[in-house]
């Protein structure tokens, strides 16, 4: 079409196509009589953008005309992966898409490459963010997301001889128009500085924090549509911006150089995100981040209330605010002094207000990942902050002590501050002390919080304590990332199991139909060999599609154990050199993920997997039976591709020590067979897609106890296992680093003088065993076809639609607003 027949968008008479082409001329400012990869892509973002953000002013209107309770979720990480695709399914816009595309000689799955991938998360606690905005949107809830917008995020991670390199990510280099900028969303955030006292009216003694550094908090807004219903919701993440009367007034003082280096520094706070999920940094960027964060959503959120016109007291009727871990809790005391200081609220008042509006979620019991910060970093940084919560902890042990009177020790242990040379503040007591709803990610896990890691908050606080199994989203873990067993499923169950998953249980009545198996494996060889294709293009290896994709992807860490993975992997190769005429299933043993920087034993862990490969698919002997692959930068692009294609899932963490896990239900739901320990979500998956079609082995929890209490040596197991053994002195030895014998000693320590503190040992051989019944039954078609479907069927419960409605029941009492 010529140009001048182009209605500007918004007229919204026009196809996606037509808009598409005006953004490319009017927005983007190029030529549109010819369509290229990016324009297309650019195009479609923006014409496909003016379509959430009608649906969400519309949506804003209604939740102020109709008085709705607002959910806050507050997550310093957010993993929501590509947008275009499911952004395009939500609105049901996928077909005019394809046509528009097919137009111009393009196809979408192209031009969904020029799209990066916003990895604003570590891992399983942002992906879960995302997974519940996208049910928070498709159950029409009015829910905001709140995080910051970091202009680098997790790093892209490279494989160079063998070893993990991080590489910057600086995914906004071109911009995203997924996110829109909001330059008048602007609120000056505080730190350092002093406290004042002064008396009101009422000879009340009030406090007043000033001086110090200001830094902007500015908005950018990302949106969410729900599914087919008309609902966007968004998630407003804070970029720091440099406060302008302080640059301003070093220019004018004629200090150039020092103020463009203010504003460098203000800057930094949303630079980076920090990329460990276990051991936290203890650096004051990292809480300014965390502060920054806070303070500017609490406003926020105080801003949108007052407009409403009613009493403090309401605050809590209209709003709930769920924390993602303690990384936001700080949130409780900026509250405290938003109420007492500005809004001159009295204590009782105000205490009342945040106990009833914050709830915490737990994500992980790993004592060194429990946040603590130092009370002189406080002290410094945020002063006012620091008084309070000395209030708030003087009243609670007040309490304490009136009612354990015959627990002298009761108080320290529940302490927010802890004692010793350097005083610290227990960031999950203060969540604890400042909500009403403490909630664990698994059945075991909150049965581990309350046992152990919180329990003697359960006695304080009977009624806080609650479960809330995770859950993913079917719209993309599904639907989005496995078109053919999509189609299937839609062709024999109608579609609603996209927003009503146990739909999925009717699946067990076509297990015996033949005819709908060979579709079932049909779909699962298209899958794995589109995974082959890419494990060809990316790593240059061959791998049979028929042979077993047994895959282990999730973050580097000793207690996920991708060394007992790696270990059997050795024991099967030295088997097959050892009888070179074995009939064997041909396995290809995947795995992702990345180790935080600093997390050395991690590193070397992925240095032994790429040099086992190496020798392993190099090896003729074993190349048709064996191969081994690590695909770089695991991310959720690289989860969406991986998922539909894996036979078997390994989800093999040292049992108590994985919260939940959420990978394990992508896997399962997708049809491959779960090789797990009684772990986290496992255990609960094994409930419900029946005992027969899991393969739960080794210590359970309370065994790991009771062996670490007797003392666990794995020397013995060492000793009475000669594979095992063997598999050990290879990893000692210069095997896998030709002229270099100790390039493994530190694993080799680890698991042995070290004491194997996660007990990879102790779990070996049934492992191995367990290996062995899998590659047995795998070749029995028929029954692992069977076991597949019957994963599928099992998996309803697992959908985030799931869990998020039982936050609502159970926590945040909201209602739907469709
Ligand atoms: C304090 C800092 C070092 C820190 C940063 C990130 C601490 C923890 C984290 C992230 C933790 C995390 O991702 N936990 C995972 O949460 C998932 C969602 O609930 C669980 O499924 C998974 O088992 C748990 O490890």
């Amino acid at each position: 079409k010529p140009l001048d027949e182009f209605e500007a968008p918004g007229a919204r008479n026009s196809t996606l196509g037509e808009d598409a082409l005006w953004h490319v001329l009017y927005s983007l400012g190029q030529d549109n009589t010819y369509l290229n990869k990016r324009k297309a892509y650019w195009g479609l973002v923006l014409a496909v953008r003016d379509r959430m953000l009608e649906k969400w002013t519309a949506v804003q209107r209604k939740y102020y005309a109709n008085d709705d309770k607002r959910l806050y979720y507050l997550s310093l990480e957010f993993l929501p992966g590509k947008f275009l695709r499911g952004n395009l399914l939500a609105l049901g816009l996928e077909n005019e898409a394809h046509e528009f595309l097919h137009e111009h000689d393009l196809s979408l799955d192209e031009i969904v490459d020029e799209e990066c991938e916003p990895g604003l998360g570590n891992g399983g606690l942002g992906r879960l963010a995302s997974c519940y905005m996208d049910s928070m949107a498709t159950l029409g809830l009015p829910a905001y997301g709140y995080g910051i917008r970091y202009s680098y995020g997790l790093f892209r991670q490279e494989i160079r001889n063998g070893h993990q390199v991080e590489q910057p990510d600086n995914w906004l280099h071109e911009g995203s128009h997924w996110l829109i900028p909001r330059p008048h969303n602007l609120f000056p955030i505080r730190f350092y500085g002093t406290v004042n006292e002064w008396l009101d009216d009422d000879g009340m003694l009030r406090h007043d924090w000033r001086g110090g550094d200001l830094v902007m908090a500015m908005a950018n807004d990302m949106y969410v549509p729900g599914y087919r219903n008309g609902h966007v919701n968004s998630i407003r993440l804070w970029e720091a911006r440099p406060h302008k009367e302080f640059v301003l007034s070093s220019f004018n003082a004629g200090d150039y150089i020092g103020s463009v280096q203010e504003k460098i520094s203000d800057e930094n706070i949303s630079m980076v995100l920090y990329p460990s999920d276990d051991a936290p940094e203890g650096k004051t960027l990292r809480l300014k981040q965390q502060y920054f964060f806070v303070a500017a959503t609490m406003r926020d959120m105080v801003r949108r209330f007052k407009k409403l016109n009613k009493p403090w007291d309401q605050l809590p009727e209209k709003n709930v605010v769920q924390l993602n871990e303690t990384h936001p809790a700080i949130a409780i005391p900026e509250l405290m002094r938003m109420l007492l200081d500005e809004e001159l609220l009295g204590w009782e008042e105000a205490w009342c207000i945040c106990q009833k509006l914050f709830a915490y979620t737990n994500h992980t019991i790993l004592p060194e990942a429990l946040e603590t910060w130092p009370v002189k970093l406080i002290e410094r940084l945020l002063p006012r902050h620091m008084q309070i919560i000395y209030e708030i902890n003087r009243r609670f042990l007040e309490e304490v002590r009136l009612h354990f009177r015959d627990e002298p020790e009761l108080p320290s242990r529940v302490s927010l501050i802890s004692a010793g040379p350097e005083q610290r503040v227990r960031m999950s007591h203060l969540a604890i002390v400042g909500s009403f709803s403490v909630n664990g990610v698994s059945s075991l896990h909150t049965q581990i919080l309350k046992d152990r890691v919180f329990h003697d908050f359960i006695r304080i606080f009977p009624d806080r304590f609650n479960n809330k199994t995770n859950g993913i989203t079917p719209r993309r873990w599904l639907r989005q990332c496995n078109v053919p067993l999509s189609w299937l499923l839609s062709e024999h169950l109608g579609c609603n199991w996209i927003t009503d998953l146990t739909q999925l249980k009717k699946l067990r009545e076509l297990v015996d139909d033949v005819e709908f198996r060979h579709d079932w494996e049909q779909c699962r060889l298209t899958n794995k060999k589109r995974l082959a294709d890419y494990i060809e293009k990316v790593n240059g290896i061959t791998v049979n599609p028929h042979s077993i994709f047994d895959v282990q992807v999730k973050r580097f860490h000793e207690y996920k154990r991708q060394l007992l993975n790696i270990l059997h992997i050795i024991s099967l190769y030295n088997n097959i050199r050892r009888n070179p005429d074995v009939k064997m299933q041909p396995c290809t043993f995947i795995f992702g993920g990345k180790a935080a920087p600093s997390y050395q034993m991690a590193k070397d862990i992925i240095y032994l997997i790429n040099c086992v490969a190496r020798r392993v698919n190099s090896d003729p002997h074993t190349r048709n039976f064996l191969k081994v692959i690590f695909l770089a930068n695991y991310n959720v692009s690289l989860a969406q591709l991986l998922v539909p294609a894996t036979d078997v899932s390994e989800q093999i963490s040292t049992a108590g020590y994985e919260a939940s896990g959420t990978g394990n239900m992508k896997f399962a739901l997708n049809g491959a067979l779960t090789i797990g320990t009684r772990d986290g979500a496992n255990i609960e998956i094994g409930e419900r897609v029946g005992d027969g079609n899991i393969y739960l082995f080794g210590l359970c929890e309370k065994e790991v106890l009771a062996l670490r209490r007797r003392g666990y040596d794995p020397w013995e197991f060492y000793k009475n296992d000669s594979e095992l053994r063997e598999v050990l002195d290879m990893i000692n030895s210069d095997q896998f680093t030709p002229g270099d014998s100790t390039a493994f000693s530190s694993i080799f320590n680890s698991l042995l003088t070290g004491g194997d503190p996660f007990m990879v040992l102790a779990d070996y051989r049934a492992y191995v065993e367990t290996h062995k019944r899998i590659s047995h039954e795998y070749v029995d078609r028929d029954l692992w076809i069977k076991k597949s479907i019957m994963n599928t069927a099992g998996m309803g419960y697992f959908s985030s639609d799931r869990a998020v409605k039982e936050y609502i029941d159970g926590i945040w009492s909201l209602e739907p607003d469709v």
